[in-house]
């Protein structure tokens, strides 16, 4: 390999993107002396045009943070201590040599939707080809996986929006369906002002009066893990008033709209906890709409049935007409930074780059083509992110893990049990570059590089493809991740496959790669994306992109959508309390990063609380301010009381960001039988004073003592 290219030392202006969301603003970063010394929005931007957000700014503080990780890390007698990379890889090569040779199987690879395109690509072919395990899985499972199963078995393949951001504003109804963007994409709000502007409607879909549903103007309260049947409820009213219309012929049309009839607005009313009047006044918007616009965020998504939540606004958008069209339709809003490029390149336990398949023999034989090897080398699909982690450290199951771009101590569902399962893990490598929660644990921890320290591509929620330029080298012994995957290649002894002599080799590899595939960026390199950021698939050099993903036909077996009918829970007992968890503005995921940055820290530290409505703290007698203990059957947590009367009574709330709170209560176990997401957004929870020696079963009136 080449030594890495020193970026010249005079002051410079960088075009980079942001490390966060899936928005993917674009910022000017400013060098000096090899330093990042200032970010600047750029109105260029295609997605943001100028503005960014709080986190997005702040986000060069952690480049140089005093915990930032320069060496890598070697866990002695206990402790994690400095050592060269020379010792670290030796440890690679005596940790992992002996199970590669006798069972791959036991090592399992962890990835991410904030990694480059490239990174993806590369960490899925290290899997496959290098280590020959069939356990490689990532965190997007936990992420928008439902509505990208929801597309996938609707439409064959899967694309956020399938339609420029800027459409949204032509649209003159939107639903936000569990999608709090004034704090989680914040960029975007300015389209949805722009379609209020114009007339048009917005709804905020939430057990929260969040930000977002102010500025909407319309809220509708459900309940947890209700958005299914209010479509269903939609779906029945559209049939009754002669709206049905489908986008294109489609199979299972009869099917989706015979379940509909059961479901009239009474029922869905009542089952979604709000008032009926409500529901009819969304309808009749619905129905009257040119454009109307549903957008799905986690809240709808991170369900045990998540992805048929999901499969029922799809139903809804589609017999309606309006999927597909510009300006109209259904979207999944991403989250990650590269969640949608992160979950088309092979780092899925099923998937090949390109969106290929990992059970289909031709998409098989073209990858074993490309990486010279034979096609029935290439492992069979493994375990998905949650079962990965549930397998870790058990008998027969994961002995070594490898993670990259993950905080699953903070983010896995049932955090508790999987942070044991990584303690019992024979060797747990971790590839961060701040001691994450996960890392701590680790037997060995090696030193990668941030943002702006590394070359490559992303690809936001719209399906647009952009450049991550370089702008600084990372610190002291840290390297570039990419590196770091071919250092373990070679350690393991098989180094063949990834011996790039620079990052440009593996780059047009990648783009390579994806020819052919549904997720096709063949048409792409460096040069054609400085001309501009383009929207995939884009399948010739000279050839067009494709702003608009969904015209049918579809990429099905025939060329037409099938519509499945939803299987949906029955609703939840009417007393029973319900915790859902999601984001504040100010801080990112698993916190590894926001809750370092001193220009996000929290002014008055109460952010970590558990927010429950009034009504609910009278019953339950707690006051604001004092330490509740909230318990689930998956465990316990005691936490700061703050009222929101933004709240559904019957619902409390717990951001996810810090460790030892909202994933201690989550459960591991009850996953999505197409997406395998945990049930992040519903967990009956109860809830009792943290002074109280007695449990006052608030509702019930029983006594339970505490053990
Ligand atoms: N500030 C910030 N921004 C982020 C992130 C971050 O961590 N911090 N993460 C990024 C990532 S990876 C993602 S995935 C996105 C997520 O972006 P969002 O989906 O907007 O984020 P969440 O806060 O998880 O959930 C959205 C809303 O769902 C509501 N909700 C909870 N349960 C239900 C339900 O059953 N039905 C309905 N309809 N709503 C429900 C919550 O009250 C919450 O307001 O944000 C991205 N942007
Ligand atoms: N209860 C609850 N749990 C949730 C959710 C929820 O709404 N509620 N949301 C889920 C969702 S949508 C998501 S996406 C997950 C996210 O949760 P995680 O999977 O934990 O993702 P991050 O917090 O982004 O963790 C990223 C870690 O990798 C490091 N990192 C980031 N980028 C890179 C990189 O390029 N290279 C290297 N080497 N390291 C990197 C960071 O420093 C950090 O330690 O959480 C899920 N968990
Ligand atoms: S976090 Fe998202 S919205 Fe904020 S600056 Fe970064 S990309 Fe833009
Ligand atoms: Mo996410």
């Amino acid at each position: 390999m080449t030594a890495p290219s020193l970026p010249s030392p005079g002051p410079r202006v960088v075009r980079t993107t942001c490390p966060y969301c899936a928005v993917q603003c674009n910022f000017d970063v400013h060098v000096e002396n090899g330093l990042a010394v200032k970010l600047m929005p750029t109105k260029e931007c295609p997605v943001a045009r100028g503005t960014v957000c709080k986190k997005g700014l702040a986000a060069l503080n952690d480049l140089r943070h005093p915990e930032r990780l320069t060496d890598p890390l070697l866990r002695k007698n206990g402790q994690l201590v400095p050592v060269s990379w020379a010792e670290a890889l030796a440890y690679v090569r005596d940790a992992l040599t002996p199970l590669l040779d006798s069972n791959p199987a036991a090592v399992g690879v962890y990835g991410s939707g904030s990694l480059t395109n490239e990174k993806t690509y590369l960490l899925g072919k290290f899997a496959r080809l290098a280590l020959k395990t069939p356990n490689i899985d990532y965190n997007g499972r936990y992420c928008m996986a439902s509505a990208s199963a929801a597309l996938n078995r609707t439409v064959g393949y899967d694309r956020g929006l399938g339609f420029p951001l800027g459409e949204m504003a032509g649209s003159d109804l939107i639903l936000l369906v569990g999608a709090n963007i004034a704090e989680t994409l914040p960029p975007i709000m300015q389209y949805l002002k722009a379609a209020k502007d114009r007339g048009g409607a917005v709804y905020s879909i939430d057990p929260r009066a969040t930000v977002t549903a102010k500025v909407a103007g319309h809220h509708l309260a459900v309940r947890p893990g209700s958005d299914g049947v209010l479509a269903l409820g939609l779906i029945h009213l559209m049939k009754r008033w002669g709206k049905i219309r489908p986008t294109a012929p489609a199979h299972g049309l009869a099917e989706v709209l015979a379940q509909a009839t059961a479901y009239p607005s009474q029922r869905v009313a009542a089952e979604c906890g709000i008032p009926e009047s409500e529901l009819l006044l969304l309808a009749k918007r619905y129905a009257e709409a040119t454009k109307p616009l549903i957008l799905t965020g986690r809240g709808a998504e991170q369900h045990a049935h998540g992805t048929d939540t999901v499969q029922a606004w799809l139903n809804l958008s589609y017999l309606t007409g309006h999927f597909g069209k510009p300006g109209g339709g259904y979207g999944t809003l991403t989250g990650q930074g590269n969640g949608q490029g992160g979950r088309e390149h092979g780092q899925k336990n099923d998937q090949l780059p390109g969106a290929r398949s990992l059970r289909d023999p031709r998409h098989r034989a073209e990858m074993a083509a490309l990486w010279g090897c034979a096609p029935d080398d290439l492992p069979q699909p493994g375990l998905s992110a949650q079962n990965l982690l549930n397998a870790c450290g058990q008998d027969g199951g994961i002995e070594a893990l490898i993670v990259l771009g993950s905080n699953p101590v903070v983010s896995a569902a049932g955090a508790g049990q999987i942070t044991e399962n990584l303690k019992a893990l024979k060797h747990l490598i971790v590839i961060d570059f701040l001691p994450s929660e996960t890392a701590k644990l680790a037997t060995l921890v090696l030193p990668g590089g941030m943002w702006c320290e590394e070359e490559g591509t992303t690809t936001n929620l719209e399906g647009r493809v952009q450049r991550r330029r370089k702008a600084i080298t990372a610190p002291g012994a840290a390297r570039e991740d990419w590196r770091i995957l071919c250092d373990l290649a070679a350690a393991v002894g098989r180094p063949q496959g990834f011996e790039y002599a620079s990052f440009r080799e593996l780059q047009d590899e990648f783009f390579r790669a994806t020819r052919g595939g549904k997720a096709d960026y063949s048409g792409l390199s460096a040069e054609r994306l400085d001309r501009a950021s383009v929207q995939w698939p884009v399948r010739h050099a000279d050839g067009p992109d494709t702003p608009h993903a969904y015209a049918p036909t579809y990429p099905t077996a025939d060329g037409w959508a099938t519509l499945h009918v939803p299987e949906l829970p029955a609703p939840a007992p009417a007393r029973q309390l319900t915790l859902t968890t999601g984001r504040l503005g100010h801080h990112y995921q698993s916190g590894t990063q926001t809750r370092r940055n001193t220009a996000l820290l929290s002014k008055n530290g109460a952010d970590h609380g558990v927010q429950v409505h009034p009504e609910t703290a009278r019953d339950y007698g707690l006051r604001v301010g004092e330490e509740v203990i909230l318990r689930t059957a998956h465990g316990q947590v005691t936490l700061p009381l703050t009222l929101n009367p933004g709240l559904r009574p019957d619902t409390v709330f717990l951001p996810f960001h810090w460790p030892g709170a909202a994933n201690l209560l989550t459960d591991p176990h009850t996953l999505d039988p197409h997406s395998q997401m945990p049930a992040f957004k519903a967990t009956a929870v109860t809830l009792l004073p943290a002074h109280a020696a007695v449990f006052p079963s608030a509702r019930s009136g029983l006594e339970v003592v505490l053990g």
